[in-house]
């Protein structure tokens, strides 16, 4: 009997720690960048972001609209359409380390630029 409870509870807890592993190694995090700053400036902020392989960036569309986030030659990560509304937003997962530039077309001149870098 305290055999047989002694594999009931082995069991238990290795199950507890397989699912432990698995949810930690599981999460990825998702990053917001905001388009258009709290104080009222053309750019995204943060306007670089680091985060790992498998995490998520979340754009934020925020003031002085419209924005749009544009990685050249990645039609996968870039949201050409203008968002007018503030709170609009959309998610792009990067799986692959490196760095991406970025840019708002409508104010890439006034240097509404960023950066993800994924390690
Ligand atoms: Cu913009």
């Amino acid at each position: 009997m305290a055999s047989l409870l002694r594999a009931i509870a082995t069991t238990f807890f290795s199950l507890l720690l397989f699912l432990g592993i698995s949810v930690s190694s599981a999460q990825a995090s998702t990053v917001e960048v905001k388009l258009g700053t709290d104080a009222g400036m053309l750019a995204f902020e943060p306007s670089t972001v680091n985060i790992s392989a498998g995490d998520s960036v979340k754009f934020v569309n925020n003031k002085l609209a419209p924005h749009n986030a544009v990685f050249d030659g990645r039609e996968d990560l870039s949201h050409p359409d203008l968002a007018f509304a503030p709170g609009e937003s959309w998610v792009k997962t990067f799986d692959t380390a490196g760095t991406y530039e970025f840019y708002c077309e409508p104010h890439r001149g006034a240097g509404m630029v960023g950066k993800v870098v994924v390690n």
